[in-house]
């Protein structure tokens, strides 16, 4: 068919609403998907995330054509694949004789970059509209952070709540506070009766994906096996009805709990389809704002949910797009050394870490508090580059986009932003994973030691780090208590702490600055 408009539709840009086909006629444009070796290939993407993309792009064209959109579809393996976005453009212009060109922006500079120069490498007007699946747009944060000293994610979470009116009553919080977290952060017990995701089935399709990603990716990380993840809106609804009913009432009292073989706990595993736009963010947060006034969700639930998406996932957009591309670099604590190779191979004793690594590898998941107080607390204590640890988060999670995970690793994990995002690093010793979870009672290091090969590592490195640092950080109120403790001890008892940190990184083979 011969068409006026070429409508491309990226792999994360799956949402029945999405911008670029507002106002498009069916009978005159064509939809264009594109399975493209350069997005397969940017990052060392988990095999999980390569098949729950191809197979929800596939089933998303196949809706499409069912809503009478005409689809043209190029899968990974079509010889004539040119292996880039603007080439399969460029082939499906010729193809159908369209004049111009639509697309919703990317969700990253480097592609965004690339399409600027789209309309003088292809020869048409190319209209990159605004992506509006968000409650906030890039404006609207940079009007709400001009002027500010400090960007806190609190703030800007209540502005959200008062513009949209989630959780209030008429201009006051939902039963008169903000923030529940006081009443949330219980550490799981073994007996709790845990919730299980809802499963869909992988069919005809998706098993097709799976056979393809198996062959062409051999040697990526991650397994394929037991992928449940759905790639239809309408399985992706599912799983969250499923979510809201059973594990949303407990999802703020064990948001922070962890359990050796216990993926999934009370999350609801919804940010890789929030993320490519299987279900859409304000329905999902007025969703729970009704479970709560229905009274089937207690506030604390609620309000610890609706802050993660309105708050947290807003507002690290927010950063992403106001600090620009330079963000990635960023390394306040000049942290250069190289990540270890372990974060691949989960072949450690550290029994916290050999437990979040083998599950992101058979799951493509981990929850906030195993990405942000095992794998990303022992990087920064252990003075890991952050582009390197970038690198990996955008590799490894089936969730996992650059706008949603630089600032969440850039800013809140490695603190390489000096404090833009964070008010203080986020560094704990191993009491802490002790605490939230049952990972050191199988762990060969013991946890209650302070120094020595027997000792916790997460111990080891945790003064030092802080020794380290202190002209950054001591001036920080929030470290203050740390650094009084610190204050305590003579110059030979900081000596012998950073001599064991510097000798529990060569016990673990962690390569010297
Ligand atoms: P739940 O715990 O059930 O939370 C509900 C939803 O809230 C999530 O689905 C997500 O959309 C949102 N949310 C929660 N915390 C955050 C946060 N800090 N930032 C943004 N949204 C949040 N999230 C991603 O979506 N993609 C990423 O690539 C990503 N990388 C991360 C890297 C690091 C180092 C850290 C510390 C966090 C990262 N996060 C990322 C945030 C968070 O860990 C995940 O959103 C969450 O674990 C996804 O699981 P869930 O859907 O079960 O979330
Ligand atoms: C993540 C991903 C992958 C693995 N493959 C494709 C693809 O083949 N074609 C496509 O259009 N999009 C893909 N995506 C999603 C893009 O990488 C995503 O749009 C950018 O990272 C911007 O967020
Ligand atoms: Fe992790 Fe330390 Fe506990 Fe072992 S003892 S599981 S290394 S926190």
């Amino acid at each position: 068919m011969a068409a006026d408009t070429l409508i491309l539709l990226l792999g994360d840009q799956l949402s029945a609403e999405i911008s670029s086909l507002a106002g498009a006629d069916p009978a005159t444009s064509i939809i264009l998907l594109a399975e493209v070796a350069t997005e397969a290939d940017y990052v060392w993407h988990h095999r999980k995330k390569l098949a729950f993309v191809f197979s929800a792009m596939r089933h998303h064209a196949a809706a499409l054509r069912g809503a009478g959109w005409t689809v043209d579809y190029i899968k990974l393996d079509d010889p004539q694949n040119s292996g880039n976005l603007q080439g399969e453009v460029a082939r499906a212009l010729a193809r159908h004789g369209a004049g111009r060109v639509v697309v919703t922006e990317a969700g990253e500079w480097r592609l965004r970059d690339e399409m600027a120069g789209w309309a003088s490498a292809l020869a048409v007007p190319v209209d990159i509209r605004a992506d509006d699946r968000f409650f906030a747009s890039e404006s609207d944060f940079s009007a709400w952070a001009e002027g500010r000293k400090a960007l806190r994610m609190e703030y800007f979470y209540r502005q959200m709540r008062r513009s949209t009116g989630l959780l209030m009553e008429g201009d006051d919080p939902a039963d008169g506070r903000w923030n529940f977290d006081s009443e949330n952060r219980k550490p799981a017990a073994r007996d709790l009766l845990m919730p299980r995701p809802r499963q869909s089935a992988p069919d005809t399709i998706t098993q097709g994906v799976l056979a393809m990603v198996a062959a062409r990716f051999p040697d990526r990380f991650g397994s394929l096996d037991d992928f449940w993840f759905a790639v239809t809106a309408a399985d992706a609804e599912a799983q969250f009805d499923a979510f809201v009913a059973e594990a949303l009432p407990r999802f703020g009292d064990y948001q922070d709990a962890m359990l050796v073989g216990e993926p999934w706990l009370y999350h609801s595993v919804i940010a890789l389809y929030l993320n490519i736009g299987l279900l859409d963010a304000r329905a999902v947060c007025w969703r729970v704002d009704a479970a709560w006034r229905a009274g089937d969700v207690p506030i604390n639930a609620a309000e610890g949910f609706i802050r993660q998406i309105l708050g947290w996932r807003e507002y690290v957009r927010g950063i992403y797009w106001r600090e620009g591309p330079d963000y990635a670099r960023r390394n306040a604590l000049a942290a250069q050394r190289p990540l270890p190779d372990f974060y691949w191979s989960a072949d450690t004793d550290m029994a916290c870490m050999r437990a979040c690594i083998e599950q992101t590898r058979d799951t493509a998941y981990a929850h906030h508090i195993q990405r942000l107080m095992v794998t990303g607390n022992f990087a920064l204590l252990a003075g890991i580059d952050p582009h390197a640890v970038h690198l990996w988060y955008l590799a490894v999670y089936v969730d996992a986009y650059e706008w949603v995970e630089l600032p969440n690793t850039i800013g809140m994990s490695q603190f390489a932003d000096g404090g833009l995002l964070a008010s203080k690093p986020y560094a704990a010793s191993g009491a802490y994973i002790d605490r939230m979870s049952d990972y050191c009672r199988g762990c060969r290091y013991d946890v209650k030691a302070k120094a020595g090969s027997g000792a916790c590592p997460f111990n080891r490195l945790y003064w030092p780090f802080l020794i380290r640092h202190q002209r950054l950080l001591s001036g920080n109120p929030r470290m203050a208590p740390m650094y009084r403790t610190l204050a305590k001890w003579d110059a030979a008892r900081r000596a012998a702490l950073v001599a064991d940190g510097d000798a529990c990184l060569t016990e673990l083979r962690i390569a010297d600055l």
